[in-house]
């Protein structure tokens, strides 16, 4: 047994993915406790109160208050979870969201049945998206796939598209914004080694953050049941030294607009 992480958690990449991996813990603790504390106490029931001792019913019953305090303790514990750990984990998470201008920030659509990003170019500003020019060969509405209104939007020329089914890229790191959209249904944004789950709602965008700390390929899951390709929405991630990265996004840039 592996002492140092004793329930065989999956490969962890992230920064604030060690105190969730804590909390997970220390909540396995506890159910392990109750598990073995009312396993036994059903075991002494059984036998405390087998019919060979007690020919006739109690009407009375049990008079002492033992297992109301043992409860009290239980629910004492949980408080000390929810109020000593998992506020302030959620809290940490929430008070270290960087500025945008110091964080690489990237847009993620997800669709029945894949997912897809958008990354601003080397401006560092996303190109134009407007609901008029949604249509199937432009869903996501961007201004650079419109012919007519691709003139006056020179922020989205260097704009990178990873269309659905490709690969999607961060540096590692490096603080990450995330934001977190659907076309369809409801999915939910989920790479494992990096402890971050979002709900990915139509007409929402969700802003989530984290830092990578491993260079690796992840898979993405959808964590949300969205259709009948649920099991099949599976995404890669490729995070990559920042020099790796920005030779990418440079490499990319302006010719994956395209939504093939
Ligand atoms: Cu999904």
């Amino acid at each position: 047994m592996d002492f140092k992480n004793p329930l065989g958690l999956p490969e962890l990449a992230s920064v604030h993915g060690a105190d969730v991996d804590k909390l997970i813990l220390y909540v396995h603790y506890l159910m392990a406790a109750l598990f073995v504390g009312w396993s036994a106490y059903f075991l002494y029931s059984l036998w405390r109160f087998r019919a060979g001792r007690n020919p006739k019913a109690s009407y009375a019953g049990v008079t002492s208050h033992v297992s109301n305090y043992v409860e009290l303790v239980i629910a004492a514990v949980e408080v000390v979870l929810l109020v000593g750990f998992a506020v302030p984990l959620w809290a940490r998470v929430a008070d270290d969201f960087p500025a945008e201008d110091k964080a690489q920030v990237v847009r993620i659509t997800g669709q029945q049945f894949a997912w897809m990003a958008r990354y601003p170019g080397a401006d560092r500003k996303f190109g134009k998206q407007d609901i008029e020019l949604v249509s199937p060969e432009n869903p996501l509405g961007l201004a650079q796939k419109d012919e007519k209104s691709k003139a006056n939007d020179p922020d989205g020329k260097d704009d990178v598209l990873v269309p659905p089914q490709a690969q999607l890229t961060l540096p590692v790191n490096t603080n990450i914004i995330a934001y977190i959209t659907s076309m369809d249904v409801i999915h939910s944004f989920k790479v494992i080694p990096l402890r971050v789950t979002q709900d990915a709602i139509p007409g929402l965008r969700i802003p989530i953050h984290f830092v990578a700390t491993k260079t690796n390929v992840y898979q993405i899951t959808c964590a949300q049941l969205c259709g009948n390709g649920h099991s099949n929405m599976k995404g890669t991630l490729k995070v990559m030294e920042q020099t790796e990265f920005d030779a990418w996004l440079k490499s990319k840039a302006g010719v994956s607009t395209s939504y093939e």
